[in-house]
C-alpha cells in the first residue's frame, strides 16, 4: 500500500488557508482518496488550550516559552501524523512549523533558534504559501480578533516567511491577490499532480536545512 501525501498550507492570517484546506479535503474525498484535515495550533489538547488562551490574550506567556509550546503542540501530534500517512491517508495541514518560525521571528526571536525545536518532525511532501498583501488581508471579515492580527505584526510575519521561502525552495508561493476561491483551488490541484510518485518514498524528517 502506498502512503498518504502530507500537504501543508501556510500564510498570514485571513489569506484563505482554511477555505483552501476544506476545498482540498473535498477534492480528495470526491476522488476516492482517504484524506484528513489537521490544524495547528491544535487547540483541543492541554498544550493547545494554553496556546488558545494566549492567542485570545487571556494569559501572557514569555516569547520563548510560547514558541516551544507551539512546537510541542506539533510534536504531540507527530506520531499520529506518521501513522496516518503510513496507513495510506493523505493529510492536509492548516499551518505547520513554518508559521511557528515566521511568527516568532516577527516578534524578534532568532531565526536559527526558532527552527531548532521543530527539526525532526515529519516532512511535508508539499508546502504552499498563500500570499496576500497584509493590507488586503486586513480588510477581510473578522480581522483583528486575536493576538498577532495587526498590520504591523503581519507585515513582519510576511518578511519572515519570505526568508523561509528563500532558504527552503520547496515551499511554493501562490499569489492569491484578486483570485477566486476556485482559481486558487485549481492552482493547488495542478501543483499536486506531480507528487503522486513521492508516495512511494518513506516520509522524511528534514524539515529545515
Ligand atoms: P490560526 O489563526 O490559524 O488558528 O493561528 N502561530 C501558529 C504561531 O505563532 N506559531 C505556530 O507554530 C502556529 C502553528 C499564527 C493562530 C495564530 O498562531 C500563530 C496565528
Ligand atoms: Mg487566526
Amino acid at each position: 500500500m502506498t502512503r498518504g501525501l502530507f500537504i501543508v498550507i501556510e500564510g498570514l492570517d485571513r489569506t484563505g488557508k482554511s477555505t483552501q484546506c476544506a476545498q482540498l479535503l473535498n477534492h480528495f474525498s470526491v476522488s476516492g482518496t482517504n484524506a484528513a484535515l489537521i490544524k495547528f495550533p491544535d487547540r483541543t489538547t492541554s498544550i493547545g488550550q494554553m496556546i488558545n488562551s494566549y492567542l485570545q490574550s487571556k494569559t501572557d506567556i514569555n516569547d520563548n516559552a510560547i514558541h516551544l509550546l507551539f512546537s510541542a503542540n506539533r510534536w504531540e501530534m507527530s506520531q499520529n501524523i506518521t501513522d496516518t500517512l503510513n496507513q495510506g491517508t493523505t493529510i492536509i495541514a492548516d499551518r505547520y512549523a513554518y508559521s511557528g518560525v515566521a511568527y516568532s521571528v516577527a516578534k524578534g526571536l532568532d531565526y536559527t533558534y526558532c527552527k531548532y525545536p521543530d527539526r525532526g518532525l515529519p516532512m511535508p511532501d508539499k508546502v504552499f504559501f498563500l500570499d496576500l498583501p497584509p493590507q488586503l488581508a486586513q480588510q477581510r471579515e473578522d480581522y483583528g480578533d486575536e493576538r498577532y492580527e495587526s498590520l504591523d505584526m503581519q507585515t513582519r510575519v510576511r518578511e519572515a516567511f519570505m526568508k523561509l521561502l528563500i532558504d527552503n525552495q520547496y515551499i511554493h508561493k501562490i499569489d492569491v491577490t484578486g483570485q477566486s476561491i476556485d482559481s486558487v483551488h485549481d492552482t493547488l490541484k495542478q501543483q499536486l499532480e506531480p507528487l503522486l510518485t513521492q508516495q512511494q518514498q518513506p516520509i522524511k524528517h528534514t524539515l529545515f536545512m
